[in-house]
């Protein structure tokens, strides 16, 4: 039986790639290194400290740990700037009428997210009210592909990976869902989330009467 759902939080409930996307180039412009769309790309899911690594081997770059951590730390000021500009009218098509539709039938809902900043990304949304459970990129230390993030939220929630379908849009999401023994949905392109139990191109076509037909078993 399903009772939970688990959300990813950037690509599913809002796009927060393009200010990722716009904070991690000014960085780079700073420190005169590549980066373009098809490299923000691959840090779609994976943790900020991941995201510098994969920027700086692109980049053939090598430094010191703690000026890694104060260039990531440069990155996120300049990211949770723009955060403040975020609004309720900055949903993904279709992720409120969903949320509000789970809340309605009395399922449980919780946030599965790599963020270190999801908390304030919900409240700029006002989605914070939709959550039983916030799990974040505070709350584990292993991120996606690890199931852990989606393990600590089914534990919190109260429920078994079974009884839980988890939304993403990362490749690596889709493969810690499935690690985890969780039911997946895969929002996006065939090439990136295709492995998923089923995907829908868009937030705006994974309906629950679509989720609930296609796992028709499990409700
Ligand atoms: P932060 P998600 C992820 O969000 C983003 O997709 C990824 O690009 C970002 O590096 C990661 O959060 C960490 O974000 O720097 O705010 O801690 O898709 O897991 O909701
Ligand atoms: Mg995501």
């Amino acid at each position: 039986m399903i009772k939970g759902f688990i959300f990813d939080l950037d690509g599913v409930i809002t796009d927060t790639a393009e200010l990722h996307f716009d904070a991690w180039k000014k960085l780079s412009d700073e420190m005169d290194w590549e980066f373009d769309r098809e490299l923000n790309e691959r840090l779609r899911g994976i943790s900020r400290m991941d995201s510098i690594h994969v920027i700086m081997d692109h980049n053939g770059v090598s430094l010191d740990e703690p000026t890694v951590v104060e260039l990531a730390t440069k990155k996120n000021d300049i990211y949770v700037e723009s955060l403040d500009k975020m609004t309720p009218d900055d949903y993904l098509p279709g992720a409120r009428e969903l949320l509000t539709h789970l809340r309605s039938e009395g399922f449980s809902v919780a946030l599965g997210s790599a963020s270190k900043n999801a908390h304030k990304v919900l409240k700029q949304l006002n989605a914070v009210h939709f959550f039983d459970v916030i799990g974040d990129g505070n709350s584990v230390s292993k991120s996606k592909p690890a199931p852990d993030i989606f393990l600590y939220a089914s534990k919190k929630l109260g429920l078994r990976p079974e009884n839980c379908i988890v939304f993403e849009d990362a490749e690596k999401g889709i493969d810690a869902a499935k690690a985890g023994k969780f039911h997946s949905v895969g929002i996006g392109p065939e090439q990136r989330v295709g492995h998923a139990d089923i995907r829908f191109e868009t937030m705006k076509e994974a309906t629950l009467f679509e989720v609930k037909s296609h796992f028709k078993d499990l409700f």
